[in-house]
């Protein structure tokens, strides 16, 4: 030990308590025993802080040495949750920080609880961000996660008689014991104005920027802890202020209106995440968001690249910037104006360096969700990156001219300035030199369907990378039994290499491996029946089938689809007290977008419906509905444990991957769902015999749509059970009060008057399907063998869908980064 500040030296359980008692005394002033749950926690996280900070430190220093190619992975959302417990399970002395945890008479368990989840993304794509910042830590990859540090993460939901209330999260109440504040890389974001040229002495023009207003950029760094391998890499998150603060000198200068302004600026730009999942709102904040966290990035980037560095067009070997969907677009037009305007650089070659240095992964192929703003409003608020916009725009378009002269209509489909708009996907794909999907269906349908003339022109920058996810948070962490009973069959190298996993497929036919296995699965039933318990008060029988959709609210994930089977089965129990009925419980969890109307009324008929049949004591408790409030990353972990049954049912062609999905398979529950998005790659590692596969196809359904529809009518007039139940949303049946309650659900599907397509999502077409799909559920449930079977075949055929694998793919085939290794 030299004592040198990034010598990493082993730590004992006695010293972790010494620091635990020393925060007491410092933050609190009190001793260990005298702190509530909040202070223990805080008490510990400042601990565990402590821990990596010099592992943090060593990390750095080794990327400076080796002088390390670095990704930044720009993202709007990183949909964390709790940090505290994953730190800890990631460090290699985890032993003897729980050892010293338990000696000092705490419960971890109690204190992980404490910690509010760090909600800075909506669902998916924000997730995705997560779970790969752990795998690249983890793989010892160079990487900085970029993003806005939101005073207000996604919204809590509360549910009142029924209804979904939004109630802002203040998840920075209490500080955050693991953020470091580094005010030494603050930088100045400039908003507005107009541009200016100017004529150098060597007769050459410039731009700048004149009568702008500007924001101070602060970061705030996270640390991303790898598994056991001393890696600590850094999600920065940026959080506004204003440049000079608001003085009485400016209103000296009578300008105290702009000085009110800047600060007002400051203080609305990172303070609420937009709560909108697979749909665009065009609102100018989100624009400034956009901007504001991107030239925070590109700026740091270069200036960390340009301190070791002479030469600016060789940036492209140090550094790479993939962009998590459109939204961070912007440092397409960011870096050009820093390379331009800053360093000097030709249009030429600043557009040969931008062009090796920006990737863009797509997540979407639903219209409504393409980024496209007016361009009166961006050229008003970015006029300089607007001006270089405009400039990309006339360039590309006179390329695809020369590629296909004469057909106008080839540019009009793919100019990335058309209609009084910028479409931020065709600027993204025109400088990206990488275009990727994220799961294989998905990547077909982009080449072969939406940006299909762009693939026809640029076939090279196409790729696909199918999601993954993180087996240390979602089975290590969330899944203690199920991991410790893998490790104890196969040891432990699951955790950083998933693709073992699939020894276990030895044991799915053992009978005695199949009972521990669905030992544990009930131990996780319990767990989760108590949090129902607490949390809704009501009781489920764990000894029932656990059938989960937890995801987003949104149309095309159809849990409509879901419900209306509910209702369905509801009708059948009624009708034929006498016949067989395994018994259910339906797992509900999702949070709709604050003006999503249908999406809030699908909320309230789960819950509606929930109510008549749990309160129903005539069928015997067969069918119980629980919607589980407030669905976040902390109580996930406990519902993916839980689960038989993964609901995956969205239409096809609308999921570009999932990755619920995934969680679900890796914690043994079977997937019923439709051939979309990852599920397909799902099925074909399972096996269709361990999965129900049911609905129309993506072929189908996108012919469908290329014909104006299908007639759902011709559905409810011919079958009747579908009829009975359609006819419940509009009899008072679940709203006796107000019968007309559900009507605007029952329009969507049969649209009898608005200029609407009807049953836009197929639920109808696709209901007779999913009835027969669940009636083979239940049949295969019954067989405790076989399904236990297929229970253990799904966890030991995961092993692709490790996030690990997606971003060993992203680095070959992208990033081409090199792994580092920090000695400890
Ligand atoms: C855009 C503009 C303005 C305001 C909001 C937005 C916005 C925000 C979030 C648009 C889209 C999103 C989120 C999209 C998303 O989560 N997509 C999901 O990404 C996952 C990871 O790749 C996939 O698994 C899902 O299939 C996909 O729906």
């Amino acid at each position: 030990r030299t004592g040198l500040i990034n010598d990493v030296v082993e730590l004992t359980s006695e010293q972790f308590k010494f620091k635990v008692s020393e925060n007491a005394k410092n933050i609190f002033r009190k001793t260990i025993d005298e702190l509530d749950d909040r202070q223990k926690f805080q008490a510990v996280a400042y601990a565990v802080k402590d821990v990596i900070i010099d592992e943090w430190i060593a990390t750095h220093r080794v990327y400076d040495k080796k002088d390390v190619k670095t990704v930044y992975y720009l993202s709007m959302e990183f949909l964390m949750g709790r940090a505290l417990g994953n730190i800890i399970i990631n460090l290699s002395c985890r032993d003897e920080i729980k050892k010293a945890i338990k000696e000092l008479g705490l419960d971890i368990n109690v204190i992980e609880d404490q910690e509010p989840d760090a909600a800075l993304g909506n669902g998916g794509l924000g997730r995705l961000a997560a779970c790969f910042l752990d795998s690249l830590a983890t793989l010892g990859y160079p990487a900085y996660g970029c993003g806005i540090r939101y005073k207000y993460g996604f919204f809590q939901q509360k549910i009142e008689d029924g209804y979904q209330k939004e109630v802002p999260e203040d998840w920075l109440r209490y500080g955050n014991p693991l953020e470091v504040r580094r005010d030494e890389y603050a930088c100045e974001v400039k908003f507005g104005g107009y541009t200016r040229t100017f004529t150098d002495e060597n007769g050459r023009s410039h731009f700048t920027q004149d009568g702008y207003q500007s924001i101070r950029a602060i970061p705030y760094d996270l640390p991303i802890v790898g598994y056991s391998n001393n890696v600590v890499n850094t999600l920065r998150i940026w959080d506004a202020e204003p440049l000079v603060s608001f003085n009485l000198d400016e209103f000296d200068k009578g300008d105290y209106h702009a000085a009110v302004e800047q600060e007002n600026l400051a203080k609305t730009i990172t303070e609420v995440l937009y709560p909108n999942d697979n749909h665009m709102s065009g609102k100018e904040l989100r624009l400034k968001q956009q901007y504001f966290f991107i030239s925070a990035s590109v700026q740091t980037a270069v200036k960390k690249y340009m301190d070791k560095h002479k030469d600016i067009k060789k940036l492209h070997e140090k550094v790479v910037f993939q962009m998590n969907d459109t939204h961070p677009t912007l440092t397409v037009a960011e870096l050009m104006r820093i390379l331009m305007d800053v360093y000097m650089l030709e249009w030429d070659e600043a557009w040969e360096v931008t062009t090796k240095c920006v990737a863009y992964t797509n997540h979407t192929i639903m219209s409504e969700a393409l980024e496209k703003w007016p361009i009166e409003l961006f050229s008003r608020l970015l006029p300089r990156c607007y001006q270089i916009i405009e400039e990309i725009n006339r360039r590309f378009c006179i390329s695809i001219e020369e590629k296909y002269p004469g057909d106008r209509g080839k540019v009009e489909r793919m100019a990335i300035i058309y209609d009084g708009q910028v479409k931020m996907a065709h600027l993204a794909i025109a400088a990206g030199f990488s275009v990727n999907g994220v799961a294989r269906l998905h990547t077909e349908i982009l080449k072969n369907q939406e940006l299909k003339d762009f693939y026809e022109m640029m076939p090279e920058k196409f790729n696909n990378k199918t999601n993954g996810i993180t087996q240390r948070r979602f089975l290590l962490h969330a899944n203690p039994l199920l991991a410790e009973w893998v490790t104890g069959k196969i040891g432990d190298e699951w955790i950083t290499n998933l693709s073992h996993i699939k020894e276990l497929e030895v044991y799915a036919d053992d009978r005695k491996c199949q009972k521990e296995f669905m030992n544990i699965k009930y131990k996780n039933k319990k767990r989760l029946a108590e949090y129902i318990k607490k949390h809704n008060g009501i009781d489920v029988d764990p000894r029932s089938i656990f059938d989960v959709q937890v995801k987003r609210l949104h149309e095309y994930k159809r849990q409509l689809l879901n419900i209306l089977h509910v209702m369905y089965l509801y009708n059948e129990i009624k009708e034929h007290p006498e016949k067989e009925f395994y018994p259910r419980t339906f797992v509900f969890g999702a949070k709709a977008a604050a003006g999503y109307k249908i999406a809030k009324l699908t909320i309230k008929l789960i819950n509606s419906v929930a109510d008549v049949i749990n309160n129903d004591a005539s069928i015997e408790g067969k069918l119980k509905v629980v919607f589980i409030e407030d669905y976040k990353v902390s109580n996930a972990e406990i519902i993916f444990a839980a689960a038989d049954v993964s609901e995956q049912i969205s239409t096809a062609s609308k999921e570009a991957s999932g990755t619920g999905n995934m969680k679900f398979m890796l914690n043994g529950a079977l997937t019923l769902g439709t051939m979309d998005g990852a599920n397909v790659e799902i099925v074909e590692e399972v096996g269709e015999e361990n999965a129900f596969i049911f609905g129309l196809s993506s072929d189908e359904v996108i012919n469908y749509e290329q014909n104006g529809g299908y007639d759902p009518m011709k559905i409810f007039n011919e079958d009747m059970d579908v009829r009975k139940v359609l006819m419940q949303l509009i009899n008072g049946f679940y709203a006796p009060d107000d019968p007309e309650r559900f009507r605007d659900i029952y329009n969507s599907l049969l649209n009898t008057k608005s200029t609407d397509v009807a049953d836009r999502y197929f639920i109808l077409k696709d209901f007779r399907a999913y009835i027969e799909a669940q009636k083979a559920v239940e049949e295969a449930y019954k067989d405790e063998k076989r399904w236990a079977k297929s229970a253990i075949l799904n966890v030991a055929n995961a092993g692709k869908f490790s996030s690990d694998r997606t971003i060993e793919e992203y680095v070959k085939d992208i990033w081409k980064l090199k792994k580092v290794k920090v000695e400890v």
